[in-house]
């Protein structure tokens, strides 16, 4: 059974973004992008406070992958949804104290991570929990 949990309107589209958290089998970030794209989804982007509190209340695990890297540029953030980048100052307001300190030169993905209820960039290659969007279109009431 698959869980989705709506919670979004996005916009005045008349959309609906649905939320699901996988963390019993955790993936590298990689893996765990392409298990989004193959439910007709995408990692997460969290690009407003509204959704950070989404994510307090939904994520229990200590890291999560949503989805933002740095991987084609360094320093350059990069939302996997829609290609939007994080400005300097979103970068100062969504990482935690000290991040994003590109650690050991090879943190190029962006976890959530629950202790600070901010964001930290890890390594790639470290298996985490995730969270999954999708886009549905609400029904119309009359
Ligand atoms: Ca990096
Ligand atoms: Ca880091």
């Amino acid at each position: 059974m698959i869980f989705w949990i709506k919670i979004f309107e996005v916009g005045t589209s008349g959309q609906i973004a649905c939320l699901r958290h996988f963390h019993i089998n955790r993936k590298n970030y990689v893996d765990a992008r392409s298990h989004c794209n193959s439910l007709n989804s995408y990692l997460v982007p969290v690009k407003t406070t509204e959704k950070l509190e989404v994510l307090k209340t939904l994520v229990t695990s200590p890291d999560t992958w949503i989805g933002l890297d740095d991987l084609v540029t360094e320093g350059r953030y990069v939302w996997v949804a829609d290609g939007d980048t994080l400005t300097p100052q979103q970068i100062a307001d969504s990482f935690y104290a000290g991040e994003p300190n590109n650690g050991a030169g090879i943190e190029h993905c962006v976890a959530y991570r629950t202790a600070f209820q901010l964001f930290n960039d890890a390594g790639c290659d470290n298996d985490y929990g995730y969270v999954c969007e999708k886009t549905v279109y609400a029904p119309q009431g009359g």
